[in-house]
C-alpha cells in the first residue's frame, strides 16, 4: 500500500492516476490537513510517495520510482523507446509544469494592475508555445506514447486545467484537445480526482 500526499487537482494528481493504472492500493493524505508538513518534504511540495517507510519526492522521480518498481508499459524495456518516455516525463515534469507553476507565482506575488496583466499575457505566450509543440507531435500519434496513452500524457492532462484559474487564454490545439479529452475519461482519471478532496 502506498502513501501518497497530495493538493487536490495538483500534479500529485498525476502521480494517483498512475497508481491506479498499476492496480496498487493507495492511501491518500491531504498535505492542507497535515500539522507540519516540513517533516514530510522541507520543501514543501506535492507529490510525496511512502512505500514502506521510504519516502520519495520530486514528481518525476516519483514517476520513474513507480514505472520501475511494477511491470508496465508506460516504460518500456526497448532502450530507444525507454529514453523516449522518459524524456517525455520530463518534458512534462521540468519545462511544461514549470511553465504552469509562473502563473500560479504570478497570482500570489504580483499587485493587480497593467504589469501583472501583461505577465501573464507573456506566461501565457510561453506555455502556448509548449503545446503547440505537444500538438505537432501528435499529428503522427494520438498520444505522446504512441497509440497508447503513456504516463506523460496524464502528467500534461493533470497541468492542462490548471490555466482555467487565471486570466489568461491557452490554446492547445485540436490534437491536443483530443488526448486530453481521452486521459479524462480514462476510469483511473475519474477515480483519482472523486478521491481527491
Ligand atoms: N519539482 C517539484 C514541483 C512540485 C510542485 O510544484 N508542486 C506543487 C503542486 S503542483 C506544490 O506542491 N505546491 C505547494 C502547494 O500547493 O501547497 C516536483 O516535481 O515534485
Amino acid at each position: 500500500m502506498y502513501t501518497l500526499y497530495y493538493v487536490p487537482g495538483a500534479c500529485s494528481l498525476a502521480t494517483q492516476v498512475v497508481i491506479r493504472e498499476l492496480g496498487q492500493d493507495i492511501s491518500l493524505i491531504n498535505k492542507n490537513e497535515v500539522n507540519d508538513f516540513s517533516d514530510i518534504n522541507p520543501v514543501g511540495t506535492v507529490p510525496v510517495l511512502v512505500d514502506n517507510g521510504f519516502k520519495i519526492r520530486e514528481g518525476a522521480a516519483v514517476m520513474l520510482y513507480l514505472l520501475n518498481k511494477h511491470p508496465n508499459r508506460f516504460l518500456p524495456e526497448d532502450s530507444m523507446a525507454r529514453t523516449k518516455a522518459t524524456q517525455d516525463i520530463m518534458f512534462a515534469n521540468a519545462t511544461m509544469h514549470p511553465a504552469y507553476s509562473r502563473l500560479f507565482f504570478i497570482a500570489g506575488n504580483m499587485s493587480d494592475g497593467e504589469a501583472k496583466d501583461q505577465i501573464f499575457q507573456s506566461a501565457a505566450l510561453a506555455i502556448n508555445q509548449l503545446w503547440a509543440v505537444v500538438n505537432d507531435q501528435l499529428n503522427e500519434q494520438p498520444f505522446l506514447g504512441g497509440s497508447n496513452y503513456s504516463a506523460a500524457d496524464i502528467m500534461l492532462t493533470v497541468y492542462s486545467r490548471w490555466g482555467e484559474h487565471f486570466p489568461v487564454d491557452i490554446h492547445f490545439g485540436a490534437n491536443v484537445e483530443k488526448m486530453l479529452a481521452s486521459i479524462q475519461e480514462l476510469p483511473s482519471f475519474r477515480m483519482a480526482v472523486a478521491a481527491e478532496h
